[in-house]
């Protein structure tokens, strides 16, 4: 199965990560992982920094002519500003980061040391890892993409539109929305928020289309696709709430209105509704998974919060920090990278995974199977 482990501090030399058990035989292009690396980088209410990086991967094994051998990839993304030795101590902590929980846990004076690795600029590695899970699914058809639904309290309206239009016009705006009108809104909402000196946050939505029904399992609790999804959209930096499918509005409804019913035409199985989001009983069942993650705003704010200095004890203001008035559409971007490789586990469990071919034997057979179901 895949696993990873990532490394590496905001302002240090580099990010680097580790991803290990990609079968052998997958041919990868580094191109797309940098435009995948691109594309978290972008969105309307960046701050400074995205303006000096320019994310680039360099991988140094578990390839041969850009093929894999099965063997762990390790790659490294360099960090341009990376000046963490010269960088001011910090000692008034921001509400709603992890500074000052960080520094008790860690038994630092100087903040610092946490928020370098707290800070969201470790979501680089992450997305390049996604990139590697999301060539190996194409492979078997699987797409992954996302966009903003809500962003400073404005709602993108979007259900008319089918899946590949929503990727089609959100891939174009500058904050991953479907919905023109709402998008100018927001970008208006950014312009406030900056001027102000304040931030804010949103909700994203991440769709996955052309995996088959079972993957995943109900058998065993960490082995339920839902709740792995769960955990690794909560795990990004800022990220307060997760729902599936109808998720949170489903509590309002009738079980008659909740779920969606089965219908069987031209020897499938079909749905005309997806309130499920794709997923029943912890696996897949073959309809598109949706899933939203919630982003709080960012928590340093131009116009600082009151806080405490930790050395002297007296009331201040938090530390201001250069930082982004809004990152909803690039953690949108994270979560496409970080539920890619929870599919990419999930489908190495079902159909085997040491090579290339032999997993898309056990896939075609598999679908042959189904087939006959
Ligand atoms: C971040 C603060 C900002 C963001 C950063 C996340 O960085 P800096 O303090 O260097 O201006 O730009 O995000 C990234 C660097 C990135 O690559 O996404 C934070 O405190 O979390």
């Amino acid at each position: 199965m895949l696993r990873y482990l990532t490394a590496g501090e905001s302002h240090g030399k580099a990010l680097l990560a580790i991803l290990e058990g990609v079968p052998a035989g997958l041919k990868l292009s580094i191109d797309f992982i940098n435009e995948e690396l691109k594309k978290r980088q972008i969105g309307y209410g960046r701050g400074g920094r995205m303006k000096i990086e320019s994310d680039t991967a360099d991988i140094s094994s578990g390839l041969r002519n850009n093929e894999t051998i099965g063997s762990p990839i390790s790659l490294l993304i360099k960090n341009k500003d990376a000046r963490i030795d010269e960088l001011p101590r910090v000692h008034s902590p921001r509400p709603g980061h992890a500074d000052l929980a960080g520094a008790m846990k860690y038994s630092r004076r100087d903040m610092r040391d946490i928020l370098e690795r707290s800070s969201a600029r470790e979501t680089a590695a992450r997305v390049a890892i996604g990139a590697i899970c999301k060539q190996l699914l194409s492979e078997f058809g699987i797409d992954i993409f996302s966009h903003v639904v809500l962003l400073g309290g404005i709602d993108a309206h979007t259900s008319d539109l089918s899946c590949s239009q929503i990727k089609k016009i959100a891939s174009a705006s500058s904050l991953r929305c479907a919905d023109e009108a709402a998008e100018k809104l927001m970008c208006e909402e950014i312009d406030n928020a900056s001027d102000e000196g304040d931030t804010l946050g949103g909700i994203f939505e991440v769709m996955i289309t052309g995996q088959p029904a079972g993957l995943g399992s109900h058998v065993q609790w960490d082995r339920k696709i839902d709740a792995r999804l769960a955990m690794a959209v909560m795990s990004i930096q800022a990220v307060k709430g997760v729902e599936v499918g109808g998720g949170f509005a489903l509590a309002k409804k009738r079980g008659s209105g909740a779920h969606d019913a089965i219908f069987y035409k031209d020897g499938k199985f079909l749905r005309k509704t997806n309130n499920a989001g794709g997923i029943e009983g912890g696996m897949t069942n073959g309809e598109p998974i949706t899933l939203r993650g919630i982003m709080k705003p960012i928590s340093t704010l131009r116009k600082p919060l009151e806080s405490v200095d930790i050395i002297t004890k007296k009331s201040t203001k938090a530390t201001v920090e250069r930082s982004d008035v809004c990152a909803v559409p690039s953690c949108g971007v994270i979560a496409e990278g970080v539920s890619a490789y929870e599919m990419a586990n999930a489908l190495l469990e079902k159909f085997g995974s040491d090579s290339m071919s032999e997993i898309k034997r056990n896939y075609q057979n598999y679908l042959k199977i189904l087939e006959k179901f």
